[in-house]
């Protein structure tokens, strides 16, 4: 079968074609007015990155080249005897815009399984991490260091053509997607575990292999956790942190692995992917406050605890999203199926109905409803991996899957150095003084 490659390349020279035709006919036409509020309201809306990999609705959250989480969860291969879509397929989706068949995510397995094994020095530096620095910061360092074999810096040294930049661009990004797992699986069993890890089997999926590395190939359950949790979490469009963080550094042509690198110490901010490990925190000294069974009213005053604390309630709220996201819902069904009866499940869910009252009564979050990270952490903690501290590594695996195929595509098309203009207060009030 066609690989991803050949696949890729064939789609560049009509992608070209179809962007200089959208210039043509409205690259003079204009969004609309830019307020001075957005350039201080963290750029909320102001329309300003371009990518196909994904986009999301307010109301209905993500989608995937046009496929929702659900139609995703149909369409895309599944593993043997499996019925979460696997992540490979995903990544071939977000690239191509095209559903691949099972050989083709097959190949796409094989060849990341034969891409997994990382340079000694970055082991070394993985296992010379004191224990008490956070997964993430390892998980970055880590990153960071693989560009010491990048193919696409090695290229720009050698003077490739600004035409072939994708190239080595697809080859690192490949590299970068494939030894996350034995990353991460050496940063848990560094902290958690023996340090000993098995080695990745090569006839097995990605998904299996990053599980049997964190210790839980065994559990089938876990393994399509693991599936479904790397799809829903791949991409999220072009402006949440991780993802423009990917992009504007990859814009300075810093290789895939610099890129990376920061999109992950963005990740471990709070506000972003640290929530999924805040969520867990948060309840927990719920449940030391109020117990295991609270009632509605004890879960109730905790929460209104938290917002008059000038704390944020972690887990809800969104910066586009507006009605409840459809990760949380997909991991929900996940949970429904799977451990309906855990008590943290239906801690979760008695929340789900509580908090969004509360948020609305407190009347400054935009959105009310659940997030992803509302619900990741609950699943992991069922099945064993309740060190929460690891949660956002596992988004960090997950974002890797977006950010590389926005890399690949940007420099596909040329995509330009990002450079916004910058105002002082002073500009803005003179600029504006007699508007
Ligand atoms: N709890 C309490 N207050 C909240 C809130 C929440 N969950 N969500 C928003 N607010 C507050 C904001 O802090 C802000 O207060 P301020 O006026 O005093 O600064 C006000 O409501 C307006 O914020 P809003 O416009 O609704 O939200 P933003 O776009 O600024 O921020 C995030 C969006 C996600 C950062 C915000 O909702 C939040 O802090 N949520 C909790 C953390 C979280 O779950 N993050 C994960 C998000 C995501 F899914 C991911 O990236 O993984």
């Amino acid at each position: 079968p066609q690989t991803l490659k050949e696949r890729f390349a064939e789609l560049i020279p009509l992608e070209h074609e179809n962007v200089k035709a959208i210039r043509k006919e409205h690259g003079h036409k204009a969004f609309g007015p830019v307020t001075v509020d957005q350039v201080y309201g963290g750029m909320r809306g102001l329309p300003a990155l371009l990518w196909d990999g994904s986009v999301l609705d307010a109301e209905e959250g993500i989608r995937f080249r046009g496929k929702t989480i659900p139609e995703c969860q149909e369409l895309l291969p599944k593993a043997p005897g499996g019925s979460e879509p696997l992540p490979e397929g995903l990544f071939w989706l977000l690239l191509t815009g095209e559903v691949p068949t099972v050989e083709q995510v097959q190949a796409l397995s094989a060849d990341w399984a034969a891409r997994a094994a990382l340079p000694s020095f970055v082991e070394e530096l993985i296992d010379a991490c004191p224990s008490t620095l956070h997964p993430m910061s390892q998980f970055s360092i880590a990153v960071t260091a693989l560009n010491h074999d990048s193919a696409f810096a090695k290229a720009y040294q050698d003077g490739v053509h600004k035409k072939e930049y994708w190239e080595p661009t697809f080859e690192d990004s490949m590299d970068l997607i494939a030894k996350l797992p034995n990353i991460a699986g050496r940063i848990y069993r560094n902290l958690f575990g023996s340090g000993k890890l098995p080695a990745i089997d090569p006839t097995k999926d990605y998904s299996y292999n990053l599980s049997n590395l964190l210790g839980f190939g065994d559990n089938q359950a876990f393994v399509e956790l693991m599936r479904l949790y790397i799809t829903i979490h791949s991409d999220h469009e072009g402006g949440n942190v991780s993802a423009h963080t990917g992009k504007l550094v990859g814009s300075a042509l810093s290789d895939p692995f610099l890129a990376f690198g920061a999109s992950l110490n963005g990740l471990a901010g709070p506000l972003h992917g640290l929530a999924n490990q805040e969520v867990l925190i948060w309840l927990q000294r719920m449940i030391k406050q109020v117990g295991e069974n609270p009632s509605d009213d004890a879960v109730k005053e905790y929460i209104w605890s938290t917002l008059k604390g000038g704390q944020v309630v972690p887990g809800y709220g969104h910066a586009v999203l507006r009605k409840t996201d459809p990760r949380y819902t997909a991991q929900r069904e996940f949970a429904l199926k799977h451990l309906p009866n855990d008590p943290l499940f239906k801690l979760v869910g008695q929340i789900y109905k509580l908090v969004p009252d509360i948020l609305l009564a407190a009347g400054k979050a935009k959105n009310p409803w659940p997030n992803v990270d509302a619900h990741s952490g609950v699943l992991l903690t069922y099945y064993g991996l309740d060190q929460m501290k690891f949660y956002t590594v596992l988004f960090g695996v997950s974002r890797a899957f977006g950010v590389a195929a926005q890399l690949i595509w940007d420099r596909a098309l040329g995509a330009p150095l990002e450079r916004p203009k910058s105002y002082s207060s002073e500009h803005l009030k003179k600029m504006f003084a007699n508007r």
